[in-house]
């Protein structure tokens, strides 16, 4: 393991580091969709299979988590089991990263605090599954996710499957226009739902291939000013997706059973997803993960382009 000079916290992998080194593909995986979004043991293996995918896709896993106070780019097995299985590890949003650090805590990283690592490990690809926005009760309860503004601040791409379909989608599409984070959806002209194909809302741009994703980084390198993230919104395949009626039934009843047990904060996705797996008997899961499995697939390939 070294350290990286002038982010001496930072412990990335041998293998990452000399990837990265030389110029090749890497991509980074978040953790809390492992430790709080997926259910155990079937997360273990799914994160084994992202890192499998991004290998067979010719580019270098890098998940991230920090681990005894250590933010690490880069797991081995034995740190990406703990992940998994460890009892109270915490979710670890950007701004959660220095009192982990300080602290010694472990914790798994959200797509903020996920960004915000990699970007500065030098990491330009990222998949996950769907992004965090602004949830439906917003008005009341003022929950927005801190991935948003994250975004808006760190130059690098996400793959992913729009953003989580128990927020309010429309409105979340809407903050990404106002804090300037690009929206690129891949293959199609219609935002994804997470859980299902469509969300039913417009993107403005659209990619057709790996190759012109890497082109509009190129470009976003290439205009340079204050950084900031491009969105790519890859749908999981219709085959694969939750059955909308099911999704919009249970979904209801999520948000219900959320309001009525007073969840809140943190807690309030990995309650909904939670909810949603139990209440369609496992079809969300089997969903979400064909969903992230095309987005680890999608971002190697993104990542090789970009390199090459
Ligand atoms: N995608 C998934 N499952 C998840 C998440 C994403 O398929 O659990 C996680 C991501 O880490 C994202 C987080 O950053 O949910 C959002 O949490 P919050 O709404 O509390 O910001
Ligand atoms: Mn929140």
């Amino acid at each position: 393991m070294s350290e990286l000079s002038g982010e001496r916290l930072l412990v990335v992998s041998d293998e990452v580091r000399e990837a990265l080194d030389r110029r090749r593909a890497v991509v980074a995986l978040e953790s809390t969709i492992i430790a709080h979004g997926l259910p155990r043991p079937r997360n273990l293996r799914v994160a084994e299979e992202l890192e499998e995918l991004v290998r067979a896709g010719g580019a270098v896993p890098a998940t991230v988590a920090v681990l005894d106070g250590k933010p690490r780019i880069g797991l081995d097995k034995t740190q990406l089991a703990r992940v998994a299985g460890e009892d109270g590890l915490r979710k670890l949003g950007h701004r959660d990263l220095a009192p982990a650090v300080a602290g010694g805590a472990s914790g798994a990283t959200t797509v903020s605090g996920t960004a915000f690592l990699a970007a500065r490990a030098g990491i330009r690809v990222f998949a996950t599954g769907g992004l965090g926005g602004v949830h439906r009760e917003w008005a009341q309860t003022q929950d927005e996710s801190a991935d948003l503004r994250l975004l808006a601040k760190e130059r690098i791409a996400v793959v992913c499957a729009g953003v989580k379909s128990v927020l309010d989608v429309p409105a979340t599409l809407q903050r990404l226009e106002t804090l300037g984070v690009g929206v690129l959806g891949f293959r199609t002209t219609r935002f994804p739902g997470f859980y299902l194909s469509s969300s039913g809302e417009p993107v403005d741009w659209t990619a057709g291939s790996a190759a012109e994703v890497a082109d509009v980084l190129r470009a976003q390198d290439a205009l340079g000013g204050p950084p900031s993230a491009l969105i790519v919104a890859n749908p999981v395949p219709e085959a694969q997706q939750l059955d909308p009626a099911l999704h919009d039934r249970v979904l209801a009843e999520a948000l219900t059973a959320c309001a009525r047990d007073g969840v809140r904060g943190q807690a309030v996705t990995p309650f909904l997803l939670d909810y949603l797996v139990r209440h369609t008997n496992g079809a969300s899961l089997e969903a979400n993960v064909a969903a992230v499995r095309g987005n680890a697939r999608l971002a190697a390939e993104i990542a090789r382009a970009y390199a090459s």
